[in-house]
């Protein structure tokens, strides 16, 4: 996009109504793929406005149909169940013409949501408390999503979790070498390229009618969920743009990627990158213990695979980017994305040494 959002923060303001007049807007959060920025108000209330990345998300329409249809969806279920959704579940704010998002001059697409006040959002897990909480959360949003019209939704992202194609996708990416770098990553290639058979085995379940498709968040990190900053119950479950037709192994495996170790996902010192068993095993009980009565036993069976193969392909999808020039991911370094790579092969190498007990841990639990 030749615009940054700064450049275009003005428009995008200037497009809502406004309750009192905008004190600032500031760059906010941790996230890889939208501009965020925090409104406040004189008043003191506070907005999230985001410019959609349409690099990556190219149909903003459909895909704030769907947000606005999930939110509708889990609002009924909230209010039915007795909980507050004004905090319980994201809130989409219209724009001045009354449409779900706006469309700048300059081909961007902004949205606003409430800010949920009284929570937090952590980039690392600090205590196992707050990681089984999270389990709850995203094990307690698969089952409210169980009865969601699933063909009323817009395919966000195609093939977003086939881990096949992703495979497919970085050897064109090392035969392509835009970046001249795969002769100095030829270590991380060999890594992937050992592990091509894994890449198929989900995919090859779900073609084989073993595994049902299912609702799925699909993006199930720590940092998209909010947990209250008082109870540290996890709330909120943001981050809503992957929300699709998926696998439930995949939202439980990815939030194992990016929770149970004791690492943030650009950590350099590789000896800090540890997969954790125990934070594996605080994980485990508390998603199953929301969404277990949902799952079939083949799919409980195949967790571990959520786990290994998110935490694979999360790798492959870095070395990718990094092989293609920094493209998709935001930066904040030239090695960045390498960094990441090298901290998801560490974790993929630790699950493999303690698979036994990985799988041990989930029959505890089944
Ligand atoms: P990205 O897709 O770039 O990761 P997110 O939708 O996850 O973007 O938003 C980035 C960050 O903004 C989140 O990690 C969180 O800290 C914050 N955030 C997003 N939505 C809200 C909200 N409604 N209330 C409070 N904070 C939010
Ligand atoms: C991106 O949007 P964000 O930062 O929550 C990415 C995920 C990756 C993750 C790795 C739409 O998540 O798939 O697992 O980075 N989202 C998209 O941190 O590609
Ligand atoms: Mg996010």
């Amino acid at each position: 996009m030749r615009h940054t959002a700064e450049e275009m923060l003005h428009e995008a303001l200037a497009a809502w109504s406004w309750p009192a007049p905008v004190k600032e807007a500031d760059r906010y959060g941790n996230g890889h793929i939208n501009d965020t920025f925090c409104v406040v108000l004189e008043n003191g209330r506070r907005y999230i406005l985001q410019r959609i990345n349409t690099g990556i998300f190219t149909d903003p329409a459909g895909l704030m149909e769907n947000i606005c249809g999930v939110t509708a969806f889990l609002r009924q279920k909230i209010l039915a169940a007795g909980g507050d959704p004004a905090r319980e579940t994201m809130n989409v704010v219209p724009a001045a013409d009354g449409g779900s998002w706006y469309a700048d001059t300059a081909g961007g697409a902004w949205r606003v949501y409430d800010f949920v006040e009284g929570t937090v959002c952590l980039q690392e897990v600090e205590n196992p408390a707050d990681f089984y909480e999270s389990a709850y959360a995203f094990g307690t949003f698969q089952q409210l999503l169980a009865d969601y019209p699933a063909a009323t939704l817009h395919e966000a992202i195609p093939k977003f979790h086939d881990t096949a194609d992703r495979y497919a996708k970085f050897e064109a990416a090392v035969a392509a070498d835009k970046a001249g770098r795969a002769a100095a990553v030829a270590q991380e290639i060999a890594f992937v390229r050992a592990r091509r058979e894994d890449c198929s085995r989900m995919v090859n379940w779900l073609a084989e009618g073993r595994l049902p498709l299912r609702v799925t968040h699909n993006d199930t990190k720590l940092n998209n969920i909010l947990m209250d900053a008082a109870t540290r119950k996890g709330i909120c479950i943001i981050d809503l743009d992957t929300v699709m037709p998926g696998l439930a192994a995949n939202d439980y495996g990815d939030s194992i990627r990016f929770g149970a170790n004791d690492c943030t996902e650009a950590e350099k010192d590789l000896s800090k990158v540890n997969f954790s068993l125990p934070l594996f095993e605080t994980y485990t009980e508390g998603f199953l213990k929301a969404a277990g009565n949902a799952l079939t036993d083949f799919e409980k069976e195949t967790l571990p695979w959520g786990a290994r193969l998110m935490t694979l392909e999360c790798g492959i999808r870095f070395l990718t980017d990094y092989l293609d020039g920094d493209n998709y991911f935001r930066i904040s370094y030239p090695e960045h994305n390498l960094d990441r790579c090298h901290t998801q092969f560490k974790l993929v190498a630790d699950m493999e040494r303690d698979w036994d007990a990985m799988n041990a841990i989930v029959s505890k639990y089944r």
